[in-house]
């Protein structure tokens, strides 16, 4: 380097002193207008970018190249309140989870700009070439990562999210009113399983196509296999759904395929809540018997909120005669997602399933998804120790299901008071619950503590809080009596109860900080 210096000419060092000197009057005004990106006013600190940012000199030049702490700090305010929520409290919808840095580099990239209608290489945009490689690369870690091969299944990584996903997956195999059997949602299935209740057809599925359910058996909380079964052959439904939003055991997708060939049904499997554990070979995998997977990449999975559906390929079947019948599922769903359902593919969020679907291959995930059972099973016992009721007596998965019947409870009032002190979860119907409005239990799920890094002896913890939280519901529900109204009302009034939900909700706290979130260093 000195060698280099003393090699340059007087004039040449001259030069070199005003190109300097310019660099830092330029970056000093830079500085002075506020468009470096380098100090973090949440965490009160410098961060550092790979990019310096220089402000054009148009007109927009403010807007553009602004942090939005700058650009909106009234939106901004909001964002921090909802971080710190995040932070402080206990995450335990079942359904959610904290995804990892680069999932949320990739969300908030430059990919999100990108239109590009169509499937890589057959798109109805320019400018697609490595769109088109990001997307090729997601289809096959999504095949990976369920160790598909791809001369038997395909996937298309387009779907929005889980429901978007399903509906397409109805448009591509049905015609309008179409016959579907689905768990029921008081039972633990989705709206997009052709939810509808006595007076209206809530879901979009039970609308277009039509829908017959199949229930547990209230008794036990499991499936009722033989009931499907006899109803099935009365029915004769195209499509058969195995799939859960609230269920803790494992699904029997055998039983499942044999109903479904019993009717010359499809089966068609959503392990939207469960694909993380499937990647890791915990709990029997779906892809051995259905014809169609779907699966939101969110949930155990731990990616971006995106859908992605899974297609059989190649011979569907044998005829009496010795031909060949051949699957036709590809054409179908991915023109039932474009140009069916869908415009442009969201490729921010392609990329980061890309690069979930290859975090799902490591023994680091491996590990992750082993310990959200092992607290799922510790949260279970925990809460049994304290005499609580749990449906079908115990899980095989991320989640359980509290009947809170016997404890004296609503669904609704323990979700009030566990938000209250900063436990997050799901009001839910338990087997046996005559109205989804006022349902008997709660759900609760340990994926998003477990990525925070809570072990066995912390879920411990956890259960002393939510046994606290729902003791104390008791005493505010023998003040308030039944109605929910009323129970708010005592919690917002009653200076006691104040100061007894405001303390365990700052001990909650406590402990909650402890624990790291990832991609902290974004909002
Ligand atoms: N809404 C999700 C859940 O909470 O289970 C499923 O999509």
């Amino acid at each position: 380097m000195a060698g280099n210096w003393s090699s340059l000419n007087r004039r040449g060092l001259q030069l070199v002193e005003n190109l300097l000197r310019v660099r830092k009057r330029r970056m000093k005004n830079i500085i002075d207008e506020g468009h470096v990106l380098n100090y973090d006013p949440l965490h009160g600190r410098n961060i550092h970018h790979s990019t310096t940012c220089y402000a054009p000199k148009h007109s927009m030049a403010g807007i553009l190249h602004k942090n939005v702490w700058d650009a909106d700090p009234e939106l901004f305010e909001l964002m921090k309140k909802e971080k710190n929520r995040q932070e402080s409290g206990l995450e335990m919808i079942a359904s959610e989870n904290f995804t990892s840095l680069s999932v949320l580099q990739c969300l908030s990239s430059c990919l999100h700009n990108k239109y590009s209608e169509g499937m890589p290489g057959q798109r109805y945009y320019g400018g697609n070439e490595y769109i088109d490689e990001i997307e090729l690369l997601a289809q096959k870690r999504a095949l990976d990562a369920f160790n598909l091969d791809p001369a038997k299944w395909g996937c298309n990584v387009q779907p929005y999210s889980g429901s978007p996903a399903n509906f397409a997956v109805y448009t591509g195999l049905l015609e309008p009113h179409g016959r579907i059997m689905g768990l029921d949602l008081p039972d633990g299935g989705h709206l997009t399983h052709g939810f509808f209740t006595a007076n209206k057809k809530i879901s979009a599925t039970s609308i277009f196509f039509e829908s017959m359910p199949y229930k547990v058996n209230p008794e036990t909380g499991f499936i009722d296999y033989d009931e499907l079964a006899k109803n099935a052959k009365l029915f004769k439904p195209k499509i058969i759904i195995a799939g859960v939003s609230c269920y803790s055991r494992c699904l029997n997708y055998k039983r499942f395929r044999e109903i479904a060939d019993e009717n010359g049904a499809y089966l068609f499997s959503d392990m939207a809540h469960v694909s993380g554990l499937v990647a890791a070979g915990l709990i029997p995998s779906p892809f051995e018997f259905s014809d169609v997977v779907s699966t939101t990449t969110h949930k155990t999975l731990r990616g971006p909120r995106a859908g992605v559906i899974f297609f059989r390929k190649g011979v569907r079947s044998i005829a009496k005669d010795g031909t060949k019948i051949m699957y036709d599922l590809e054409s179908r769903i991915n023109q039932a997602v474009f140009p069916g359902l869908q415009g442009g593919p969201h490729n921010h969020a392609i990329a980061a399933i890309a690069t979930t679907m290859k975090q799902a291959t490591t023994p680091e995930f491996v590990a992750y998804q082993k310990q959200i059972v092992a607290n799922a099973k510790k949260l279970c016992a925990g809460l049994q120790e304290r005499g609580y009721k749990i449906s079908t007596d115990g899980t095989d998965v991320h989640m359980l299901l509290v009947d809170l019947r016997s404890f004296g409870i609503t669904g609704s009032k323990a979700e009030k008071i566990l938000e209250d002190i900063s436990i997050a979860c799901n009001k839910n119907t338990v087997p046996g619950d005559k109205s989804a409005l006022n349902p008997s239990g709660i759900r609760l799920g340990t994926p998003a503590l477990t990525t925070r890094g809570l072990v066995e002896k912390d879920i411990d913890k956890v259960v002393d809080f939510i046994d606290k939280g729902l003791q104390l519901s008791k005493k505010v529900s023998a003040i308030s009596g039944p109605k929910l109204v009323d129970f708010k009302r005592v919690l917002n009034t009653d200076e006691n109860i104040k100061a007894q939900v405001a303390s365990l909700r700052e001990e909650v706290e406590t402990f909650s900080k402890q624990f790291q979130i990832p991609g902290h260093e974004i909002y």
